[in-house]
């Protein structure tokens, strides 16, 4: 066994020797999967504990199989955002007023049981936001952890009424001791974590912030390091919201057009920022990159219409019409 494994994992493993259930042992299977180290000494473990899950997966029963699946939500649209924080923060009600969801909404703690998906439209886009269970003392259930892990980023909904700060902290610590960091707050030991997740702190019920007391203090120790953004999810103007959950997922959407035709805006190509003019043109198909001969470009280029070089990189919004 490869000397380097950290009690986390080793944790972990205990867990999963003292499941009683399929599902359980999958759950700590993949949690040892995430948390190992990837290098080449692991290589044979990693291998040994994938075949391990797909074999339990292979065993389970028709009905169990099913919820297995309907814990692993299927990416959809430009991005995946997990929504979390603690409980009665007011995570599914931002869901319900981004999207056409309808998870339920209530002024009890642990109102949520499961995941929901709901598709939020910006401009031309849709971004996919999943309501999740509330992070707290028990430690979280392995299928939203899974959520946490699979997503693009995080969405963190603390209430402004109720101590804002300390709810930060703790969701933080709460990520951390599943060794998830988050971009920009470097914890005390680099080295502990697996992922690294972009989020945004969404402040909510701003309306109960008398003078904004509380996002203050929020901003002048965080708000140099995450993104904040204060709103009541059951107000009306969520414009904001929605241009940061945008912004949040660092993607740039490219308009494809035809000679003498017009671009499709209905239907933008959407990629990482930075992306290039060869990467945009792979994404539409990947032998459509070897065979570009050039491209014009409007937007970002010098000049409307000029040709740009493979390596040109993007802008949101940019127009590109290639030739092969
Ligand atoms: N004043 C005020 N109340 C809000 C706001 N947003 C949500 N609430 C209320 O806060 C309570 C909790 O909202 P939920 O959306 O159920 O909170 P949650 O985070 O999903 O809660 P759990 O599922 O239990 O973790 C409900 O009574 C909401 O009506 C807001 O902007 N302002
Ligand atoms: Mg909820």
């Amino acid at each position: 066994m490869p000397a380097n494994l950290t009690p986390q994992y080793l944790e972990a493993e205990r867990n999963f020797r003292m499941a009683k259930t399929t599902l359980e042992k999958i759950a700590c299977l993949e949690e040892m999967l995430s948390i190992m180290p990837k290098h080449k000494g692991t290589d044979h473990l990693r291998a040994d504990l994938r075949t391990k899950i797909a074999k339990l997966t292979q065993s389970l029963d028709k009905k169990t199989a099913t919820q297995r699946a309907s814990m692993m939500i299927e990416k959809m649209g430009a991005g995946q955002l997990a929504v979390i924080g603690p409980p009665n923060s007011g995570k599914s009600q931002i869901v319900a007023s981004l999207t056409k969801a309808t998870p339920t909404v209530a002024s009890y703690p642990f109102t949520t049981q499961n995941a929901t998906p709901g598709m939020m439209a910006y401009e031309n886009i849709k971004i996919q936001l999943i309501d999740t269970p509330p992070l707290s003392e028990q430690p979280p259930e392995w299928w939203i952890l899974n959520i946490i892990r699979r997503a693009d980023a995080l969405l963190i909904v603390i209430d402004l009424s109720n101590d804002p700060l300390s709810q930060l902290e703790t969701i933080i610590d709460k990520l951390l001791e599943k060794k998830m960091g988050l971009w920009q707050i470097e914890p005390a030991d680099e080295e502990l974590l697996v992922t690294v997740k972009k989020a945004l702190v969404v402040c909510n019920k701003k309306d109960l912030d008398v003078d904004s007391e509380n996002f203050n203090i929020l901003k002048e120790i965080y708000g140099d390091r995450l993104k904040l953004v204060a709103i009541s999810a059951q107000g009306r103007k969520l414009d904001e919201l929605r241009l940061a959950i945008f912004r949040l997922l660092d993607i740039i959407r490219i308009y494809t057009k035809v000679p003498g035709g017009k671009p499709d805006y209905e239907d933008p190509i959407v990629l990482p920022t930075g992306s290039t003019l060869e990467e945009a043109a792979a994404s539409v198909h990947k032998d459509f990159a070897r065979k570009m001969k050039y491209a014009r470009i409007w937007g970002s280029g010098k000049h409307d219409g000029v040709m740009a070089s493979r390596d040109h990189v993007l802008q949101d919004g940019d127009v590109i019409e290639v030739h092969v």
